[in-house]
């Protein structure tokens, strides 16, 4: 079922590797100029132009946008009560990972009487995006409220899509999850619109206000990634969420079953999904193929799960050694990587480029999904070579607090007049020089 590329026998170089192994290309800036003008009509006419958007877009027009406090506390009453208890375990897992990303402030004492501190201060306020139709996550709602709320954010805001079936509400699931987190403000909007009121701030029919956020973050589509592209600046971003990735780096002793399993995982998100696998092992390569054909004939989303992964951006590479996989995968930068192989604890050592590492045979990325405690916002599309996935230090800022005494200042006066002179900036020395020839 999956393309083969057989790297046995050839040298390539990391950059070559990355031409190699395709991956879903989006491009953003194809939609720019639709985005623009919905962006430029929120920041000037607010709620007003939200509204005939979302009447254009989602075909609904809410009486109000703000979601009133009435709704999510009913949606959280009639939310199942199993799924209740499982996102409760989800959130509390995620909280004790994220509790230790927490940083604490520290002061070096550079010389005598000359310390900088670094202190680490919460985002104020920020906006989370959460997609409707047909990516419904609550859980996603989790992975990023939680960190935003350990790393002490004050004030969050949770947009959504408004749904016709549920009377221009967003999706029920979403407004339970938020209510389950203690976010008490919720609108009913979606698209680049929600991301341009949250960045510009709005008043809503009934004069409830909206006010601007200093971040976004959250998943979304093209138009999504779009107006986070345009905002920028104005506000900071997360990161321009791509289709999924799933790579495995797998050896002979890997069980096709299981591995099948999760490529299939990750392509039921999406018909551009990514779903590879690094294997030096032909025997594993064709196993895994009779039982894709065989998981994904049973599967419920079986005709999106087989488009991905007969997509050119899915495929099994087959390499010579799993040293010479390890090189491949830290090339590809998978959002998800799995490792199963005899050792998988020494390659998963190896590994410099992922958003998570999923080691051995009972860490499959489903878990890491839900329920392991690790943040399931990651970096896709090869962004895993120079970025994270979500965490507290997302929405904390590091600023240096610089505090010197007159001496301390004198000891080092010459080495700033030295500098400012040697750059052509001489008043940035008399800066310093002023405070000693009085
Ligand atoms: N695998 C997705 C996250 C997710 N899976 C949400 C299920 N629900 C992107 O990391
Ligand atoms: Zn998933």
């Amino acid at each position: 079922m999956l393309n083969r590329i057989d790297l046995r026998g050839r040298t390539t170089t990391p950059a070559q590797l990355r031409a190699i192994v395709p991956r879903t290309e989006v491009d953003v800036d194809s939609v720019l100029h639709h985005v623009r003008p919905v962006v430029d009509a929120v920041a000037a006419r607010g709620v007003e132009a939200v509204l005939e958007y979302t009447e254009k877009f989602d075909r609904v027009r809410p009486a109000s946008v703000r979601v009133p406090a009435s709704a999510l506390s009913s949606a959280l009453s009639a939310l199942d009560p199993a799924v209740r208890g499982a996102l409760e375990e989800s959130i509390a897992r995620a909280q004790r990972v994220h509790s230790d990303q927490r940083r604490s402030e520290k002061t070096t004492q550079v010389v005598p009487g000359g310390t900088v501190t670094e202190k680490w201060v919460p985002v104020e306020r920020v906006g989370l995006y959460v997609p409707g139709g047909l990516a419904v996550y609550p859980s996603s709602v989790g992975m990023n409220v939680v960190p935003a709320q350990i790393a002490g954010v004050e004030s969050l805001v949770v947009c959504s899509p408004p749904q016709a079936e549920f009377d221009g509400l967003p999706h029920p699931a979403i407004l339970a999850a938020a209510a389950l987190l203690g976010v008490e403000e919720v609108w009913a909007v979606g698209g680049a619109q929600a991301v341009a009121l949250m960045a510009h701030g709005g008043v809503d029919t009934d004069g409830a206000e909206l006010a601007p956020v200093d971040m976004v973050t959250g998943p979304g589509n093209i138009y999504v990634a779009a107006a986070k592209r345009l905002l920028r600046g104005l506000i900071g971003i997360d990161a321009e969420a791509g289709p999924t990735e799933i790579a495995i780096l797998a050896d002979s002793t890997a069980d096709p079953v299981h591995v099948a399993a999760d490529l299939i995982s990750q392509a039921e998100h999406d018909t551009l999904a990514a779903s590879v696998l690094v294997t030096d092992s032909v025997e594993l390569a064709d196993a895994v193929d009779v039982e894709l054909e065989r998981q994904t004939g049973a599967t419920k989303h079986s005709e999106r799960v087989r488009t991905a992964l007969r997509g050119k951006q899915s495929g099994t590479v087959l390499v010579s050694s799993v040293d010479e996989g390890v090189r491949v995968v830290n090339a590809y930068a998978a959002e998800h990587l799995e490792i199963q192989t005899a050792d998988s604890r020494a390659v998963a050592a190896q590994i410099r480029s992922a958003g998570a590492i999923f080691v051995g045979a009972h860490s499959p990325v489903s878990l890491g999904d839900y329920c392991a405690g690790s943040n399931h916002v990651l970096p896709t599309g090869g962004c895993a070579r120079h970025s994270s996935g979500l965490s507290v230090q997302t929405f904390l800022r590091g600023i240096h607090v610089i505090d010197y005494s007159e001496e301390a200042l004198r000891e080092v006066a010459d080495k700033v007049v030295t500098l400012a002179n040697a750059e052509d900036l001489p008043a940035h020395g008399q800066a310093v020089t002023a405070r000693f020839s009085r």
